[in-house]
């Protein structure tokens, strides 16, 4: 099993919204390639590209209608096997998104489903019953229900996203099949590793009848045969020796060290996602509390420590192309902006697993901020809008939820320059970009010694410099302060401490004796309390 990749930084591009090469307004793989130079000088090993495969874009891009043909908005395959040989030239590996979990309505798969061609149909999740009984009132994830009704066929499909996104059947052996050639296929190609969109769902239970209502994720998650599929996938497409992570939805510490021990022969890694629920009131993402700053340390010590007495291995992150801006959510876009961003990157990057960066987090950038539904784009920001207007909101407490949970939030363009569209595209950019990106750009921070970008360099650096980041020990430290943050590494004779301010305000804190080498911090000199989103990252001595 490969190792490498616990010493590696991954950096996940939103590719419609990376660089727009030719005008149209959409990012291309052409734009990825112009800025590989950029990419390189961050440091990073592996790049994530986000789906550009051909889709009708309901889910931009995560429902997929050819798995192996490069959707002619973003380019051709000849565009895509350049992208792969000039990355490798620059000694980046790239990483497909694989959306297995289901296709698109329009794949030819389903379309044969549809015209009731049975071996077709057993490629999906079909279930007999009258127009109006589903099987069951599960909720999918976008807000509708997750049973859709065929009437030509007297019949209803699952699906766990959009009506749009209907799940396939893993069950099939010929469906394990058809997906494994989409591997071997991409792999011919000289992608270095695989990105898996929520797979832990690929395991359907047994009874689709029962129980009658909740959530149909939560009845599917880390599923009967799941560890079985994945290894079967794994070994039969001969990737155990790339990097590969799974998307796990709502899963568990005890199935993600065992989707990522070497002994499973499953994957690298594994996302999950507890931390980025600690401000969803009663567990929902639409109502809105502040951070639980007790429940976000309780989740990264269980996971950080559980984690590092196995030989299992986390994704790190923060950001994504689903979730909020960081800075925004947990840090503060106004006084504390650079300091605040600059601690959320330290605190990530110094934990025991492998750092994603997803664009525009090492520049800072924020939440959209826009102020009426028509700037949205997204199939579920839409959706719950008008949930939340049934729920009897108002538009006003609508758009302001949008405007903290939306995933347009992390879906605007690449803030590139102070220049027009912030140099993202010579055309109409197809998301609106906020307007601080006359001041939150690459250019303007490059030339910033003190940068959010810079300083992200240095993080990536510090990764290869100091061994006890990928491979030492993990303790989370009591500091009598909820709002100070502190764990400890520890490899041989080296030894460093993190500690993180979470608030805007100073802050004390107890049973922490920092002595030794400041290695990487936010603010210069020394000083008694943690000044407002203070990170210190001491070599002690
Ligand atoms: O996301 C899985 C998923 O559950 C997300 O929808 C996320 O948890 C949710 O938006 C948070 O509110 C993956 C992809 O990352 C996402 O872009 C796709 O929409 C989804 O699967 C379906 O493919
Ligand atoms: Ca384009």
């Amino acid at each position: 099993m490969l190792d490498k990749y616990k010493s590696s930084t991954v950096y996940q591009i939103y590719i419609k919204s990376f660089c727009d090469s030719n005008g149209d307004g959409i990012g291309d793989l052409n734009g990825i390639r112009s800025k590989l130079p950029y990419i390189k000088s961050l440091g990073v090993d592996y790049i994530w590209i986000t789906p550009f495969f051909c889709s009708p874009m309901v889910d931009n891009g995560y429902d997929v209608s050819d798995y192996r043909n490069v959707n002619p908005m973003f380019g051709t395959m000849e565009d895509c096997e350049a992208l792969i040989r000039e990355a490798d030239a620059l000694g980046i590996g790239l990483m497909f998104d694989m959306v297995f979990n289901h296709t698109s309505s329009k794949h030819e798969w389903f379309r044969k489903a549809l015209a009731g061609d049975p071996e077709y149909m057993d490629y999906y999740i079909f279930r007999d019953g009258d127009k109006d009984t589903p099987p069951t009132e599960w909720a999918a994830s976008f807000g509708t229900g997750a049973w859709d009704y065929v009437p030509s066929l007297g019949k209803w499909y699952l699906h766990l996203f959009a009506p749009e996104q209907p799940d396939l059947n893993w069950e099939n052996p010929k469906v394990r099949e058809e997906l494994k050639e989409v591997i071997r296929f991409w792999k011919g190609k000289g992608v270095k590793g695989f990105r898996f969109d929520v797979l832990n769902l690929i395991s359907k239970p047994e009874s689709l009848s029962e129980p009658k209502t909740g959530s149909a994720v939560r009845f599917c998650k880390d599923g009967r045969h799941v560890h079985e599929f994945i290894r079967e996938m794994v070994t039969d497409t001969g990737i155990e020796d790339m990097i590969t992570v799974g998307e796990m939805a709502s899963t568990t510490l005890e199935n993600c060290i065992r989707y990522s021990s070497p002994a499973s022969h499953e994957l690298s890694m594994c996302f999950n996602f507890h931390h980025l629920k600690v401000d969803y009131k009663d567990g929902d993402k639409f109502s809105l509390m502040p951070p639980d700053l007790k429940m976000l340390r309780d989740y990264f010590k269980e996971w950080q420590e559980g984690m590092a007495k196995t030989d299992g291995w986390s994704a790190v992150f923060w950001c994504n192309h689903d979730q909020p801006r960081i800075v925004s959510r947990f840090g503060d876009e106004g006084q504390y902006w650079k300091e605040s961003a600059k601690m959320l990157g330290t605190f990530v990057h110094f934990l025991r697993g492998t750092p994603y960066i997803y664009q525009g987090e090492e520049l800072g950038m924020t939440n959209a901020h826009y102020t009426s539904i028509d700037q949205y784009d997204d199939v579920e920001a839409i959706n719950y809008y008008n949930i939340l207007l049934k729920r009897g909101q108002s538009q006003a407490e609508a758009l302001n939820v949008l405007a903290q949970r939306a995933r347009d939030n992390s879906r605007t363009p690449m803030q590139w320059t102070a220049g027009e569209n912030a140099g993202f595209t010579t055309g109409k950019a197809w998301l609106g970009i906020p307007e601080n990106y006359t001041s939150i750009n690459a250019e303007s921070e490059e030339s910033d010694s003190e940068s959010i970008l810079n300083y992200y360099r240095q993080l990536v650096k510090l990764r290869k410099e100091y061994p006890v980041i990928s491979e030492g020990s993990i303790e989370f430290l009591e500091t009598g302060n909820v709002y100070v943050m502190a764990y400890e590494r520890r490899l041989g004779s080296e030894h460093l401490v993190v500690i993180c301010n979470f608030s805007g305000q100073d802050q004390t804190f107890t049973g922490i004796a920092l002595h030794g080498e400041v290695l990487i911090g936010n603010y210069s000199g020394s000083h008694k309390m943690m000044k407002p989103y203070e990170a210190i990252v001491m070599l002690v001595k």
